[in-house]
Parts: structure tokens; C-alpha cells; sequence
């Protein structure tokens, strides 16, 4: 049968011509989980309905076909490609387009293509495994009445010289059309667009090859289409949009001129082209033409000067000289993302089998990254950086892997470790430090989250079959649902070792509580650099049984020791605590009425004013860099790091503030009060004192103390009923991380630990700066007991002001069970925006909240262990279940429960 030649009829509900006359047709590629990250979480969560919305978008926003591919490892793909197909089936606005169906495995292909109505397309075949393969499958498609994509693509590799596309794409052709009689309209070829300018010199002809395979093609191969992904040609500019889009405008205009009539652009990534500076222009087309030898050194002078930094970075690009395997090393030591897509592409080509290179050059390059950081050699960032070009190299062999394990089945036999903080926690900078370094030594990471119940935890564990699971977590309450895990995870009859890691973990709650629960092997891990000795230990063949042997023994030991300890201590009765109080004089203590009483927000507060509060000192801690700031910045062993470190975070909180990025909300509030029974603080309505709002209730010491020392409460720090004086206290709540999660789905997208780590570690600091700035407001305006005050930064951190700030779960204070009372006085919830988990934690992460306490003489202490008659008065004071109390105040007690 002859087929009449030019024109490529495609439907959905709607027909899809592409011939000389039609414009070029634009494929939509956001339903495609590798490479939208959004979309693959909407799918992996079962959200389906808003997964259709992605396609709807895409429609409205003019895309004639739309791409699907549901390739990820965790997905069961072809259930997947169905079950979203057939969705989209009963959308009439979506459905009127065709559908490609995007696999790189055969059999999700033929599922899509039975789900499909009018004619779609398939993405895509090659003779990658020979002319067999290609011809079975082709004759299907046939049979199916689909059009093809052809990748240039044949058993040596991917095509990447002008000679190999044509000479595959001509051979691929014959093949339909002699042997299958395969309508030639109907064929499309992808002739493979590749990042130019590079670095290396092979590359520097991919574009120019391109255009004129791609006329040579049309000219040749009668009937047959052109398509390609067209944002990999700027692969090398990631981070500059600026470039990018000039080049991808000035890519179609050449390819389009030679032929291109279909293929996958982002809308959003197009420069017009008509509005390219004349300088840009120039120099996107000296790259893409290869018209002269600097080119590439010219547009990257250019990207820096636009990147908006003041100073014009001359790059260094003699590392781009050495072999594969030393560039790869080179890029993951130095951290550098810009050519790793490109370098990666070399190395699968070179090792043919995807695992290969990660096995080898990757794995290389991140031993020698592991041995400088064990060696105090690199620094957290850096390694977090280097983890960056790892995860980006990774994820670019993705496809390649998936496709492997298809035919050969899952390679990988490195352990794989589940992360995850448990429930009613929302806090993860700690969980995602350890599971980078893990992951830099080859582990793979299964991280699902923050606030994960056990059952899901459990159930994750057994579905990935993961070597180990971690868990995390900053409050105390979390420290109790770590032991309801380990009590789940017996229950299952699990075997697999427990990690336990979290700022209020530690090695003797993990020994005394966890471990007893738990026949397997749990450990405590103290820091990131301590994970990666603990999971190689437990995960060798010869190592881990002695080990596993030695932290029992441990572990047990520290629990006798934690018994004969304790019986030492001596306590006071409450009683006795409550004669012994803190002695405020009353008399003569200066009480400020405040200027404002009652609750009050600020909303959408300037970043710019909180800045200025800012302690840094934290934010280099959280990085695992000790020392404190500005003094840091100049350690002999540490400073250059910690300058770094301290300039990407600046120019990251100028971005984060110019594009309003974070909003930083706050509720505050001042009320009469005074204390009632000791340890009680009654809040009124109003200065009649008749009307009690809320009563708060503090914990007091209970250790012996030596002669003249107090036993202290905060309620020591309000004036008694009794004494007649009319005092006040203050509340609070702030956060500064409203808005974070695009930003950090966007870094997670791109592998960016870097700046998703840094982008929370920078809010965090915003959000205790907020509590800062709103405190130091209060003292001198709201309330304005101390109107006078004038204290730079430096003596705001050493806290040399009057009164303090203290937050429910800190030393002096550590019932978090405080907090829903807290949040109701002010209408927290309402006026800011942050939720109370069940654990007390507050959502978004980075928010603050606590009591204001004005006297002169308060003061931060901390508050030790409480005995049993406490709790008692302390639970029915607070009208709360005594097992219940214990629970909360778990790691203050002085007795077991
Ligand atoms: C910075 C900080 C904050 C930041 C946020 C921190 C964050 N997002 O993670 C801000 C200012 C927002 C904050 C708020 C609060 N905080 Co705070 N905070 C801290 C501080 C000073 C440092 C924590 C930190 O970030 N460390 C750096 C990170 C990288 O370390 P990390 O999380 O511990 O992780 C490391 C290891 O633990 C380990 N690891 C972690 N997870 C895992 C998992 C596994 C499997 C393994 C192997 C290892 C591992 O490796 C990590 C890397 O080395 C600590 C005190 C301290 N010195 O620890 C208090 C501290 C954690 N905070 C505390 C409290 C109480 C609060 C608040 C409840 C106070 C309040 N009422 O407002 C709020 C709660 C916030 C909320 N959203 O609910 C208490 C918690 C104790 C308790 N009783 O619950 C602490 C201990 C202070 C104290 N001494 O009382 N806090």
C-alpha cells in the first residue's frame, strides 16, 4: 500500500493535523513524573484528581499533545499509566488533545496504548536492541494505529555526530517503511538535542548537527516528522534563565528553519526572540553554530555577568581538559553542578551499563569526598554540595537505571536506609543532613518525611525492603513515639537495626527507654558524621554481629547504671520546694502597667527589620561547624568554609526577602495576672481581675539545694494574689516560615539539598531573630517597661536585657502541654497561621512561641527532674490524667512510669 506523503493526522476527542502549513506543535510535558516532581508526588500520593489538573493546565496553556510517563522506580508504572489515562479519557477538555504515551518499558507502552481514544503517539522506540525488538514493536504500534517517536538511537549507542543521525534515522526509516509498510507520516524522529557548551570540544557541534540532521532528514526521509526535548540543549545554564531562554528561542528558530515540527517546550522557558539582546543573541549563536572557538567562554562570561553579581567571575575551565573520570571527581569534590549532566551523559555512554558509572567514576569521586570529610579534610556544606552533583548525576542515569533493572533486575546492593521523623514532629534539617552523607557513601535513602506514624513507617520498611530504618526528632514528645516505633517494630517481628537520632535524643533515653523495647539493634547516633561508621558496622557480613553484641552490652550497662544513679539523687517534697521559692520583693519591685493589653498581630512583618536580629552562631552550628560568629568567620582551620557558607546564605536571605519568598507572621498578647497556688498563673480579662482568661501552670525544682538557693518556678517571677500587686505577663507566637514549601519543592525537584537545607536553616534563623525583634518591641513599646533601653545585637544575644522569653519545652519549662492554651489566648492559629501538631509541634517549623516575663529578677534556669507528689498536684491542677501527665513530662521525672 502507497501512502500519500506530507501530513501527520493525529486526534484525541479532536484532530491534530501537522503538515507543511501547521504551526509547530508543542508537547506538554508536566505529566511526566521524571520530570516534574510535582506531578510525581500527586501521583505517588494517589491524588489523581489534581494530577488531571496538571494535564488541564497544560491544555489551557496550549500544549497540542500531551506527553505522559509514569517511569519511577516506586510506581508500579503500568497500573499507573492506566488508571491516569483513563482519567483523562473522561475529561473532555483534556481528552480532545492526543496523548503520547511515554515509556521506556514496552509493556507500559502497550497498557497506555489500550487506554487511548483517536490516535496518539508512542515515546519512543529505537534499535537501541536491535532490529528485532524495534520491528516487533513497531508492528504493534501499527497494529495499535499510533504514530512513533524514533529515538536516534541504534546498538552502538546514542547518536551524537551528524554522520550517526542520519545514518540511523535513514536505517530506522527502511525498516518501517520496507519491511512494515509503516505509514512514514507517522514516524517522527527524535535525532537527540544535547547540551552544548560544555567544556568540551566533541560537544560543541551538538546543535549545529542537530539542525542539519534534522534537514537532512525532511529532505530524505519522506512523510517522516522532527521532535526533541528542547530545554536540554542549555543544560550547562541551569540557574540562569536568562541564557536559557535566549537559547532555547534562538534553538527553534534554527531548527524550525531546517524542518522541527514538533517538540517539548516549556511555554515559560522562552525568551521572544526578537527581544534577545543584541550581545546575548550574538553569543547564544556563536555557541549554537560553533562559529568560533571562544564561544563557549563568551556565553558563560556573559550568564555570569547577568547572574547580577557585581563582580564578573573569570571561570576556570582548565578541570574540563582531564579525562571523564577526573572531571566527574572534580565535580563532585568541588561541588560544581554546571557541566555534571553533560559529563554524566559522557561516562553512561563510555560504560555503556547506567550502574557502571555510578559504581565507578561517581562512587570515586564520592570515596574521595568521604575520606576528606572523615579525614576534617571537607566540611559539612561542602559535602552537602558534592551530594548536590551526586543526586543531580543520579537522577540524569534515572531512566537508563530503571530501564536496566527492567531487563536485568534491581543491581544496587548497597543497604538502603528508611529516614523518617515520626509523628506529630515536623522538624527534618537533622534527618536531611544524615541522609545526604548517607547517600554520599553509596547508601540509598528512602526518606518519607516529616510527622510519619509508626504504621506507616513500619509498613514502608517492609515495601522497600530497606537494611535499616532511622528515625528523627527535636522535641521530647517525639522521644516517646521513637518508643512506640520500636515497640511496633517487635510486635511485626522485625529484625532490622534502629536508629535514633534528634536533637533531644540520646544515647542514655535511647538505652533506658528504646533499646529495651527492641530485640533488634537500635543506636543512637550522635551526629551526621557518626551515621556512616554505625550503618557500615551493622550492615557487615563480619562486623555487625560483634557489634550489634557490644551496644547491647552497652546500652544495658548505661541502664544500670542510670538505676544506681538516680536512687542517689536526693529530691525535696513540693512542699518543700514551694517554701523554698525564689523571693522576689514585692514591695519594692519596680511593675510596669503595659501600654497595650489584650491580643495583637503583625502580619507579613518586614524580613528586612528581622535580619538585624539575627544570631548566627546556630545557623553555623546546624551546619556542624563550631565556633562562634563573627569569630568564626576568621578560625584558622574552618573560616574560609564558614565564609562561604556565610556569603551563599546572605545571598540566599537577599533573594528570599526581594521576592518575599517567606512571610513572617506574629501574635503577641499582655494581660493581668497573678499567681495563685504557688506554681498557678491566673490570666484576666481586663484590670477589674474578675474574668480569668486561661490559667497557666510552671514546674519548680525539686533537687536538694545548698543553703540559701531557691527552688525555683516561673510563677516565682509574678507577683502573688496575695501580695496586692497588680502584675502582668506577656505570650507570644511567631513564625517566619510561611510560604517555604514551593521554594523547597522546587530544590528538592532540582536535587538541591544545598539550598533547600540552607533556604530552613535561614527561616529558622528568621523565625528566633522575629522572636528577638518582638521581644525587644515589647520591652520597649508595647508593654515599655524598659523604654530606655538601648542594647546593640551583640548584648540582645547575651540576653542582657530585662526579662525573658522562655518557650514551652525549653529547661525551665518543659511541658509542652502549655501550648494549646497558649495558642488559644492569643488566637494564634487564626492571627499567624501556625498549627499545633498532637505532638505540640508547631507547623511550619520555623516558629517560636512563649511567655513574656517582665520582673527584673526572672531569669532562665532549668528545671531538672520532678518527683510523683508534683505531677500529682501538677495533673490535677491542670485537670489532666495522671498517665497522661507522665507521658508528656517522660524525660523529667524522677521515677520510672
Ligand atoms: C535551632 C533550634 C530551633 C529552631 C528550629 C530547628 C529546626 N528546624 O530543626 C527554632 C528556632 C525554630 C526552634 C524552635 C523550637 N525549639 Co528549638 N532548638 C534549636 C537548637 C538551638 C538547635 C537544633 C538544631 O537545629 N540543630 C542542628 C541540627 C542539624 O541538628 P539535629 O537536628 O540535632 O540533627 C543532628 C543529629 O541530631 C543527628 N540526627 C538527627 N536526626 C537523625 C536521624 C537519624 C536516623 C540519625 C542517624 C541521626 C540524626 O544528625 C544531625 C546532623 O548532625 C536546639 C538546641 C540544641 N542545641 O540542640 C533547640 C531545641 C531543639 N529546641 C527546643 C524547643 C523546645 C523548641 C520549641 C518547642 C520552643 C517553642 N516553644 O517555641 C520550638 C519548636 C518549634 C516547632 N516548630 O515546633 C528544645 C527541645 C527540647 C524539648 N524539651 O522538647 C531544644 C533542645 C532546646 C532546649 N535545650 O530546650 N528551635
Amino acid at each position: 500500500m502507497s501512502h500519500k506523503i506530507g501530513t501527520l493526522k493525529l486526534s484525541g476527542l479532536e484532530p491534530l493535523i501537522v503538515d507543511k502549513g501547521s504551526i509547530f506543535v508543542n508537547i506538554g510535558e508536566r505529566t511526566n513524573v521524571t520530570g516534574s516532581a510535582k506531578f510525581l508526588r500527586l501521583i505517588k500520593e494517589n491524588k489523581y484528581e489534581e494530577a488531571i489538573e496538571v494535564a488541564l493546565d497544560q491544555v489551557r496553556g496550549g500544549a497540542q499533545v500531551i506527553d505522559v510517563n509514569m517511569d519511577e522506580g516506586m510506581l508500579d508504572s503500568e497500573a499507573a499509566m492506566v488508571r491516569y489515562l483513563n482519567l483523562l479519557a473522561s475529561e473532555p477538555e483534556i481528552s480532545r488533545v492526543p496523548v503520547m504515551v511515554d515509556s521506556s518499558k514496552w509493556h507500559v507502552i502497550e497498557a497506555g496504548l489500550k487506554c487511548i481514544q483517536g490516535k496518539g503517539i508512542v515515546n519512543s522506540i529505537s534499535l537501541k536492541a536491535g532490529e528485532k525488538e524495534y520491528l516487533e514493536q513497531a508492528r504493534k504500534i501499527k497494529k495499535y494505529g499510533a504514530a512513533v517517536v524514533v529515538m536516534a538511537f541504534d546498538e552502538d549507542g546514542q547518536a551524537d555526530t551528524y554522520d550517526r543521525r542520519i545514518s540511523i534515522c535513514e536505517r530506522s526509516y527502511r525498516l518501517l517503511v520496507d519491511k512494515l509498510d509503516f505509514n512514514p507520516n507517522d514516524i517522527i524522529f527524535d535525532p537527540n538535542i544535547f547540551p552544548v557548551a560544555t567544556g568540551i570540544d566533541e560537544h560543541k557541534n551538538y546543535a549545529l548537527d542537530f539542525f542539519r540532521a534534522t534537514r537532512w532528514i525532511r529532505e530524505n526521509l519522506p512523510g517522516a516528522h522532527v521532535s526533541g526535548g528542547v530545554s536540554n540543549v542549555s543544560f550547562s545554564f541551569r540557574g540562569n534563565n536568562t541564557v536559557r531562554e535566549a537559547m532555547h528561542s534562538v534553538f527553534l528558530y534554527y531548527a524550525i528553519k531546517e524542518g522541527m515540527d514538533m517538540g517539548i517546550v516549556n511555554p515559560a522557558m522562552l525568551e521572544v526572540y526578537e527581544n534577545i539582546p543584541k550581545d546575548l543573541l550574538e553569543r547564544v549563536e556563536d555557541v549554537l553554530l560553533n562559529r568560533r572557538d571562544d564561544a563557549t567562554e563568551r556565553l558563560l562570561e556573559y550568564a555570569d555577568r547577568v547572574k547580577g553579581t557585581d563582580k564578573v567571575q573569570v571561570k576556570d575551565l582548565e578541570w574540563r581538559k582531564g579525562t571523564v573520570e577526573e572531571r566527574l571527581t572534580y565535580a563532585l569534590v568541588k561541588g560544581e553542578i554546571e557541566f555534571i549532566d553533560a559529563d554524566t551523559e559522557e561516562a553512561r555512554q563510555k560504560y555503556v551499563i547506567p550502574l557502571k558509572v555510578i559504581e565507578g567514576p561517581l562512587m570515586a569521586g564520592m570515596n574521595v569526598v568521604g575520606d576528606l570529610f572523615g579525614e576534617g579534610k571537607m566540611f559539612l556544606p561542602q559535602v552537602v554540595k558534592s551530594a548536590r552533583v551526586m543526586k543531580k548525576s543520579v537522577a540524569y542515569l534515572m531512566p537508563f537505571l530503571e530501564e536496566e533493572k527492567a531487563k536485568n533486575g534491581d543491581q544496587r546492593n548497597a543497604g538502603k536506609i528508611l529516614m523518617a521523623t515520626v509523628k506529630g514532629d515536623v522538624h527534618d534539617i537533622g534527618k536531611n543532613i544524615v541522609g545526604v552523607v548517607l547517600a554520599c557513601n553509596n547508601y540509598d535513602i528512602v526518606d518519607i518525611g516529616v510527622m510519619v506514624p509508626a504504621a506507616k513507617i513500619l509498613e514502608t520498611a517492609i515495601n522497600e525492603k530497606v537494611d535499616i530504618i532511622g528515625l528523627s526528632g527535636l522535641i521530647t514528645p517525639s522521644l516517646d513515639e521513637m518508643v512506640t516505633v520500636a515497640k511496633e517494630m517487635e510486635r511485626a517481628g522485625f529484625k532490622i537495626p534502629l536508629l535514633i537520632g534528634g536533637a533531644t535524643t540520646s544515647r542514655i533515653h535511647t538505652a533506658v527507654k528504646i533499646d529495651p523495647n527492641y530485640s533488634g539493634a537500635v543506636i543512637h547516633v550522635l551526629d551526621a558524621s557518626k551515621g556512616v561508621p554505625v550503618a557500615s558496622k551493622l550492615l557487615s557480613d563480619d562486623q555487625s554481629e560483634a557489634f550489634v553484641k557490644e551496644m547491647k552490652a552497652e546500652y544495658a550497662q548505661l541502664r544500670e547504671d542510670y538505676a544506681n544513679k538516680r536512687e542517689d539523687k536526693n529530691y525535696v517534697t513540693y512542699k518543700e520546694a514551694c517554701a523554698n521559692k525564689y523571693q522576689v520583693d514585692w514591695e519594692t519591685a519596680k511593675i510596669v502597667t503595659p501600654k497595650q493589653l489584650g491580643n495583637y498581630a503583625l502580619n507579613d512583618f518586614s524580613l528586612e527589620e528581622i535580619r538585624e536580629y539575627i544570631d548566627w552562631t546556630p545557623f553555623f552550628q546546624t551546619w556542624m561547624l563550631k565556633g562562634k560568629y563573627p569569630k568564626i568567620l576568621k578560625d584558622p582551620v574552618i573560616g574560609v568554609e564558614a565564609t562561604k557558607l556565610f556569603e551563599d546564605a546572605n545571598v540566599l536571605l537577599d533573594k528570599v526577602i526581594a521576592e518575599k519568598w517567606l512571610t513572617a507572621n506574629a501574635a503577641y498578647g499582655m494581660y493581668p495576672a497573678a499567681v495563685v497556688n504557688d506554681d498557678t498563673v491566673e490570666v484576666y480579662s481586663d484590670e477589674t481581675r474578675t474574668t480569668v482568661l486561661k490559667k497557666f501552670h510552671f514546674l519548680r525544682q525539686q533537687g536538694k539545694k545548698g543553703k540559701d538557693v531557691p527552688n525555683i518556678s516561673l510563677a516565682d517571677f509574678i507577683a502573688p494574689k496575695e501580695s496586692g500587686k497588680l502584675d502582668y505577663i506577656g505570650m507570644f507566637a511567631v513564625t517566619a516560615g510561611m510560604g517555604i514549601e514551593p521554594h523547597l519543592e522546587r530544590f528538592e525537584k532540582d536535587h538541591d539539598d544545598y539550598n533547600s537545607i540552607m533556604l530552613k536553616a535561614i527561616a529558622d534563623r528568621l523565625a528566633e531573630a522575629f522572636a528577638e525583634c518582638l521581644h525587644a518591641k515589647v520591652r520597649k513599646e508595647y508593654w515599655g517597661y524598659a523604654s530606655d533601653e538601648t542594647l546593640d545585637n551583640e548584648e540582645l544575644i547575651k540576653e542582657s536585657y530585662i526579662g525573658i522569653r522562655p518557650a514551652p519545652g525549653y529547661p525551665a519549662c518543659p511541658d509542652h502541654t502549655e501550648k494549646p492554651d497558649l495558642f488559644k489566648l492569643l488566637d494564634a492559629t487564626n492571627k499567624t497561621g501556625i498549627i499545633l501538631t498532637e505532638s505540640m509541634a508547631m507547623y511550619p517549623a520555623s516558629s517560636v512561641s512563649g511567655f513574656y516575663f517582665a520582673n527584673a529578677d526572672a531569669k532562665y534556669f532549668g528545671l531538672g527532674k520532678v518527683a510523683k507528689d508534683q505531677v500529682e498536684a501538677y495533673a490535677s491542677r491542670k485537670n489532666m490524667n495522671l498517665s497522661t501527665m507522665e507521658k508528656w513530662l517522660a524525660p523529667n521525672l524522677t521515677y520510672d512510669i
